[in-house]
C-alpha cells in the first residue's frame, strides 16, 4: 500500500478524546507511581502481587483522566484513539534508550508504572509468551539488526496493521507511551479507523471483505505463531464492523479479494492521521477499529533514540483464558 503518499499530516490525532494533564495532575500521577514502587510487593511490574496492587492504585488516578478513560472504553469515537499528554516519565532519570532485540521494562520505573496504571484502569494488561519474552511493558525502540524489518524494532515505514492480527486473542486496546522522540522529530505514528474508511468503499467490496477469503501470518516480533485459517477482514456489525488486517501479513486467497483488500488499504490511507508522539504523550488505539503504522525515521543508536513503552489491554480478561500458560496474564 502506498503509505509514502500519505503526507497530509494532521497536527495531532483528530479526536474528541484527548486530555492534557495539568502539572498538578502530573505530580499526582508521579506520587502514585512512587507509592506503588515502595509497596512490599516489590518493584517488578510482571509480578502478580505488584499487578494486584496496581489495580486499586489505578482508581486513584486524577478524576479527569479517569473520566476520559471510562468514556473511551465505552465509546472510542470515530478515530478510535485517546491521547493523554503531560504524563510523568522521569525524563531526567531515563537511562540510555535500549537497542537490543526483544527489549522490555520489567522494573516498576515511573514511566512503566504510569503505563501500567492507565492500562489496568482501562482493562487488563496482558502479553504473549512468544513476543517480547512475555513481559507486560514492551520497549518500542530502533534495533540495528531490525532496521529494515516490518516490526516495532524497525525504522523503515511500518505498514498499517492491527496488532497481532493473526492471533485469536489479539489485544483490544494498545497503549504507546513516549519516553523519547526521534532526533529529527519526524517519526509519526499513523492511525486509521475503519469507522472513517468504510464509507469510502462500495457495497461489493464490503461484502468481499466480509467473506473468509484472507489469511494472516504472525508478525516478525513473534518468535512462533501459526498463519490463520481463512478469515474475514471485516466482522460483526454491518454499520460499525471490526477490522482484522495487517498490510504486511494478510494475503487474499483469490484475485477479486486481492482487489478489495487493495481498495481497503487505499481507503485507510486516505483517512489516516499522523501523530509525532512527544515525551509524556500516551496514545491508545482501539485495535478492533483502528490499524496503525509508523513513518520512517533515522535512528543514531547513540542512547538517545526514540523510545516508547507499549502495553496491550484486554477488556474481557476471561476471553483468552484457554490460551493462558500460567496464573499470570500471559497467553500462548
Ligand atoms: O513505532 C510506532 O509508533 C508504532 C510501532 C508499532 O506498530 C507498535 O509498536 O505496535
Ligand atoms: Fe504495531
Amino acid at each position: 500500500m502506498p503509505l509514502n503518499v500519505l503526507r497530509h499530516r494532521t497536527p495531532e490525532v483528530v479526536d474528541r478524546s484527548r486530555v492534557t494533564l495539568t502539572d498538578q495532575e502530573r505530580t499526582e500521577v508521579h506520587a502514585l507511581a512512587a507509592e506503588l514502587r515502595r509497596h512490599p510487593a516489590g518493584g517488578q511490574v510482571d509480578d502478580p502481587r505488584w499487578l494486584a496492587q496496581a489495580r486499586p492504585h489505578s482508581c486513584r488516578l486524577p478524576v479527569r483522566l479517569l473520566e476520559a478513560l471510562r468514556d473511551y472504553r465505552s465509546e472510542p469515537g470515530p478515530d478510535g484513539t485517546l491521547l493523554i499528554r503531560n504524563l510523568p516519565i522521569d525524563a531526567e532519570a531515563l537511562p540510555d534508550t535500549p537497542s537490543e532485540p526483544d527489549s522490555v521494562e520489567r522494573g516498576a520505573t515511573v514511566p512503566a508504572t504510569t503505563a501500567m496504571l492507565i492500562g489496568q484502569q482501562l482493562g487488563d494488561v496482558f502479553a504473549f509468551r512468544d513476543e517480547k519474552r512475555g513481559a507486560l511493558v514492551h520497549n518500542v525502540v530502533p534495533v540495528p539488526a531490525l532496521a529494515a524489518s516490518q516490526s516495532n524494532g524497525g525504522s523503515v515505514e511500518l505498514e498499517l496493521h492491527n496488532e497481532n492480527a493473526f492471533h485469536p486473542h489479539r489485544p483490544d486496546l494498545i497503549g504507546l507511551l513516549c519516553l523519547r522522540g526521534d532526533h529529527e522529530g519526524t517519526a509519526g505514528t499513523l492511525f486509521s479507523s475503519i469507522r472513517k474508511a468504510r464509507v469510502l468503499l462500495d457495497d461489493a467490496d464490503l461484502a468481499i471483505l466480509r467473506s473468509p477469503r484472507f489469511v494472516t501470518e504472525a508478525p516478525p516480533s513473534f518468535h512462533a505463531g501459526d498463519t490463520t485459517t481463512a478469515h474475514r477482514v471485516l466482522n460483526g456489525s454491518l454499520d460499525d464492523p471490526d477490522i482484522q488486517v495487517d498490510f504486511n501479513a494478510t494475503r487474499a486467497i483469490d484475485d477479486e479479494a486481492g482487489t478489495a483488500l487493495r481498495r481497503l488499504g487505499d481507503a485507510l490511507a486516505e483517512v489516516a492521521s499522523e501523530l509525532v508522539l512527544r515525551p509524556g504523550d500516551m496514545a491508545f488505539l482501539d485495535n478492533r477499529l483502528v490499524v496503525h503504522g509508523r513513518t520512517e525515521f533515522t535512528p543514531r543508536y547513540d542512547g538517545n533514540d526514540r523510545w516508547l513503552h507499549r502495553v496491550y489491554v484486554q477488556l474481557d480478561g476471561r476471553a483468552g483464558l484457554s490460551h493462558r500458560i500460567g496464573p499470570g496474564p500471559v497467553l500462548a
